[in-house]
C-alpha cells in the first residue's frame, strides 16, 4: 500500500524500468534481448489497434472511414488477404515484408480512387505483412492494422489472421482490437474468447470493442436502419456474455462513413439527377442492388447510365443512395451538407468517441499490459534463478498497480457477481473508468465541466463510497469494492490537484 501523500509512480515508468531490467538480466541471450528491445520500442509507439472480423464484415471499409481516405483495398484482391499496418509518416510509402526474404518497397497505384499495391509476384502465403506509411492525423495516435478475415472459407487466410491476433506461442502484436460482426455468431464469440484469454492481465476484456458493422443493411435499407442497428447494439451491450468479452458494442455503417468522408462532385451530380426522377420510378429501382444498376432507362433521359449507377451502388449502398436522394429531394443542394449527413448517420462519431475513451485515454495501461505479456514470455521461455526478482516484480505490478485492480474489479462487477443495487454498480463502473478514464467521464459530468464542479463531484463520491466501505451493513465483498472505488476517486482528486481534501 502506498502512504497517503506518496502517490505511486506512473505505471508507464514502472513498466519501462521492468523492461530495462529484463534486458540486463538476459543480456547473454540475444533472442531475449532482441525481443525485449522490440517491446521497449513498441512501448513508446502509437497504440496498435487491429481491426478484426470475418471476411466482408466491412473491416477495410471501416479503416478507410476512420482515416478519411480510401487507403485500404476493399472487397477481394490478394492484398486484402495480408495483414496490413497503416502508420503515420511524412511521405507515403508501402513496404512488403516477405517471410523469408528482405523487405522491399512496393509502388503505389490508384484504382478508381482507392489505393492498390502489387505484390510483385510474391505469393500471399509468403508475405508476413505489408506496412503502409501514410500522412494522416488519425494515424498519429494509433496505428491501424487491417487483418484478413477470421473463420473464412479460405483456411489459410483465416489462420493468418488468427496467428496474428491471438498467436499460440507469443503475445499479440496488437494492443487493442476493434472486432466487427454483422450479427453475433458462435464463431465471433469463440474468436473474442481466444483473444481475451491471454496470460497475465487476463480476465479483462479491456482491449476489445465490438462493432455491429454494415449497420445500414439491417432492416433492408429502410431509412430507420441505423436506429434499429443501435437498438440491437444496445441489446448486445446489456448481454452479460458479450459484456464479459468486450468493453462495449457500437453500431456503425462504415460504407456511409467512408463515402461521406470522400464524396466527389460527380457523385453528387449523379445523385441529383436521380433525385429528379419521378419518385415512383426511383423507388422501384431502389428495390434491389441489381435493379438499381441494371434498369434500362433508355438513351433519352439525363439520368446516369448503368455503369455510373453500379459505381454509385458500390460507393453508397442501397441505403446511402436512398438517403442521399431523399435529402436532395428535401432541399439539400450542397454536396458538403450531404456528406456530413452521411457521416453523422453512420455512427462513426460514436465509434471514435468510444475509441478515444476506451483506447486512447487508456494508452499507458494497454501498453503496459502488452509489455507485461512480453516480459512474461521471456520469463517462462527462459527461466533462470537470476530472474526471480523480475517474476516478483511482474506479480507486484499486476497486484499493486491500481490501474490493473480497477480492471479486475470492472470485470467482476460486469459479471454480476457483486451484490450491490443496479445503480450503484453502474456508478462504480463509471468511477472505475469503465466509460473513459478522464475525470469528467469517471464522475459522469460533461467534458466541459470546470475544475470546481469536478472537485465537488469527486469529493462527494469519495464521501459516499467511504460510507459504503465502512457501513456495518456492507458485507466484506462490498466493502472491498467500495474501498477500491474510493481509491479511484482519490486518484481523480490527486490528478485535479489542489491538495487531497
Ligand atoms: N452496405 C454496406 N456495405 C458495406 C459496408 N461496409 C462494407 N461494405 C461492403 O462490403 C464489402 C466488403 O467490405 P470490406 O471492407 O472489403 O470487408 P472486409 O473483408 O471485412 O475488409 C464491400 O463490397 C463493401 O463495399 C457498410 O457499412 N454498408
Ligand atoms: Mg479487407
Amino acid at each position: 500500500m502506498n502512504q497517503p501523500g506518496h502517490p505511486a509512480p506512473p505505471l508507464g515508468s514502472v513498466v519501462r524500468l521492468l523492461l530495462r531490467r529484463t534486458i540486463e538480466t538476459y543480456h547473454d541471450s540475444p533472442q531475449a534481448v532482441a525481443w525485449m528491445q522490440h517491446n521497449l520500442d513498441r512501448f513508446d509507439e502509437p497504440l496498435r489497434v487491429a481491426i478484426a472480423g470475418k471476411v466482408k464484415a466491412g473491416k477495410s471499409t471501416l479503416l478507410n472511414a476512420l482515416v478519411g481516405e480510401e487507403i485500404a483495398p476493399t472487397d477481394a484482391g490478394e492484398c486484402t488477404r495480408v495483414v496490413t499496418w497503416y502508420t503515420d509518416a511524412q511521405v507515403p510509402r508501402v513496404t512488403m515484408y516477405p517471410r523469408a526474404a528482405p523487405a522491399r518497397q512496393l509502388t503505389i497505384s490508384r484504382n478508381a480512387g482507392a489505393l492498390a499495391f502489387d505484390l510483385q509476384g510474391v505469393p500471399v502465403e509468403e508475405v508476413d505483412r505489408l506496412e503502409v506509411q501514410w500522412p494522416s492525423q488519425s494515424l498519429r495516435t494509433q496505428t491501424l492494422i487491417d487483418t484478413p478475415g477470421i473463420a473464412s472459407l479460405s483456411k489459410d487466410t483465416s489462420a493468418r489472421a488468427g496467428a496474428f491476433l491471438a498467436p499460440e506461442d507469443s503475445p499479440s502484436q496488437a494492443d487493442a482490437v476493434v472486432y466487427l460482426m454483422r450479427h453475433l455468431h458462435a464463431t465471433d464469440v469463440r474468436f473474442l474468447e481466444s483473444f481475451y484469454d491471454q496470460g497475465v492481465a487476463r480476465a479483462t476484456p479491456i482491449n476489445t470493442i465490438a462493432v455491429l458493422s454494415r449497420a445500414d443493411e439491417i432492416g433492408v435499407g429502410r431509412l430507420d436502419a441505423l436506429s434499429s442497428a443501435r437498438r440491437i447494439a444496445r441489446r448486445y451491450r446489456a448481454d452479460e456474455k458479450i459484456r464479459g468479452l468486450c468493453q462495449t458494442v457500437v453500431a456503425v455503417a462504415g460504407l456511409l462513413a467512408q463515402t461521406g468522408r470522400t464524396m466527389r462532385q460527380n457523385e453528387f451530380t449523379a445523385l441529383t439527377a436521380l433525385a429528379g426522377m419521378p419518385r415512383a420510378d426511383l423507388d422501384a429501382m431502389l428495390l434491389s442492388v441489381d435493379r438499381f444498376s441494371r434498369t434500362d432507362l433508355g438513351s433519352a433521359t439525363d439520368v446516369p447510365g448503368s455503369d455510373t449507377r453500379a459505381r454509385l451502388m458500390e460507393r453508397f449502398g442501397l441505403f446511402g443512395v436512398r438517403l442521399s436522394t431523399t435529402l436532395i429531394r428535401q432541399g439539400m443542394t450542397d454536396p458538403g451538407t450531404i456528406a456530413t449527413e452521411l457521416v453523422k448517420r453512420s455512427g462513426l462519431d460514436e465509434l471514435r468517441a468510444v475509441l478515444a475513451t476506451q483506447f486512447s485515454e487508456r494508452r499507458d495501461l494497454l501498453k503496459a499490459r502488452s509489455a507485461l505479456l512480453a516480459v512474461d514470455l521471456v520469463l517462462s521461455r527462459e527461466p533462470r534463478p537470476s530472474a526471480a526478482p523480475l517474476v516478483a516484480e511482474v506479480e507486484r505490478i499486476l497486484a499493486g498497480a491500481h490501474e490493473f485492480a480497477e480492471l479486475r474489479l470492472l470485470s467482476t462487477l460486469r459479471s454480476g457477481a457483486v451484490k450491490l443495487p443496479t445503480d450503484a454498480v453502474a456508478e462504480a463502473e463509471r468511477l472505475l473508468g469503465g466509460e473513459g478514464g478522464s475525470a469528467a467521464a469517471r464522475l459522469g459530468l460533461e467534458p466541459e465541466a470546470d475544475h470546481g464542479q469536478l472537485r465537488a463531484a469527486a469529493l462527494d463520491a469519495v464521501a459516499r463510497w467511504q460510507r459504503r466501505a465502512e457501513s456495518p451493513m456492507s458485507g466484506r465483498t462490498v466493502s472491498d469494492v467500495a474501498r477500491l472505488v474510493v481509491r479511484s476517486c482519490e486518484g481523480v482528486l490527486a490528478a485535479l490537484g489542489g491538495g487531497r481534501y
